[in-house]
């Protein structure tokens, strides 16, 4: 029984998160994803569309997604791996290294993003409309 975390903010949900959460779930048997608290985003300098609870549900009806918890601080990470007996930490390569400290609790994975989708590409572009 393989479990895999992975973190994020998953505003307005696109196949490019979705692209993550299945390559996850294909590495494990049971996939945590920890959300952004809205005061977590502010500390990320992100402001997200859909609030915690929305984000929250939302990742709760993806078939890849076994558990959605919060992820309030930058700090928890360590303790959620001991928590939730994760055996993969995994991350978009846009994160490559950051959380290599992990290494000596669990595996560290860091996989390709999907290009050409971004929730940020997503706002701009339906600004320019
Ligand atoms: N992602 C991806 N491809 C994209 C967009 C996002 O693979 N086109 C991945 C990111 O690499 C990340 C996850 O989807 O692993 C969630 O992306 P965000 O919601 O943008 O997460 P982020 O703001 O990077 O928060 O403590 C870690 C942070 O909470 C990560």
């Amino acid at each position: 029984m393989k479990r895999v975390i992975t973190y994020g903010t998953y505003d307005l949900l696109h196949w490019g998160h979705i692209n993550l959460l299945k390559r996850a779930k294909d590495l494990g048997d049971y996939l945590i994803v920890a959300i952004s608290t809205d005061a977590f985003n502010k500390l990320k300098g992100k402001e997200a569309y859909y609030c915690f609870e929305q984000r929250k549900m939302i990742l709760e009806a993806v078939r890849y997604v076994d558990e959605v918890i919060p992820e309030k601080n930058w700090e928890q990470k360590v303790y959620d791996v001991e928590k939730y007996s994760v055996d993969i930490f995994l991350m978009g390569d846009d994160w490559e290294g950051e959380f290599d400290f992990l290494k000596e609790k669990c595996e560290v994975i860091y996989l390709p993003r999907t290009s050409g989708i971004s929730t940020t590409k997503i706002k701009n572009e339906l600004m320019q409309n």
